[in-house]
């Protein structure tokens, strides 16, 4: 029952009525960083569009690891998920763009709600997970 209650509310994501609760995600700005547990990070250089928007997605980024050095494509995973609606989207590339960026596409957020975009980043010791929020229109 809890979690049904849960999932009702969080489904009001999607709605306009002024009087649902507000889908809460981040907010863009060119530069903004997410950072991992043990301090790897993602800077997100920019966004195509921007801000992110339903449908196909190109995001600049540079990876660091904890200590500040950038990191390689082949060091990056990305996923997406929808946690309102327990689903994922469609396989997202990871290449490498003009040193140090490095080029995320597609990230295809189809579906208007909150999509969570998660950054594996691989680097001396472990796997570490940085992640981004962004509420999509319809
Ligand atoms: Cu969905």
């Amino acid at each position: 029952m809890r979690i049904l209650l849960a999932t009702l509310s969080l489904s009001a994501c999607t709605t306009a009525d002024p009087d649902e609760p507000r889908c809460s995600g981040d907010v863009y700005a060119p530069g903004m960083i997410a950072t991992g547990a043990a301090g790897a990070a993602i800077t997100l250089m920019a966004a195509d569009p921007a801000p992110p928007a339903r449908f196909i997605n190109t995001w600049t980024i540079v990876a660091t690891d904890a200590a500040g050095a950038t990191l390689p494509a082949s060091a990056v995973a990305v996923t997406t998920f929808m946690p309102e609606h327990g689903h994922g989207g469609r396989p997202v590339t990871v290449t490498a763009g003009t040193d140090p960026t490095l080029l995320v596409t597609p990230i295809d957020l189809w579906m208007p709600g909150r999509w969570e975009v998660t950054f594996a980043i691989s680097a001396t010791g472990g796997v570490d997970r940085a992640r981004f929020s962004f509420c999509i229109e319809e």
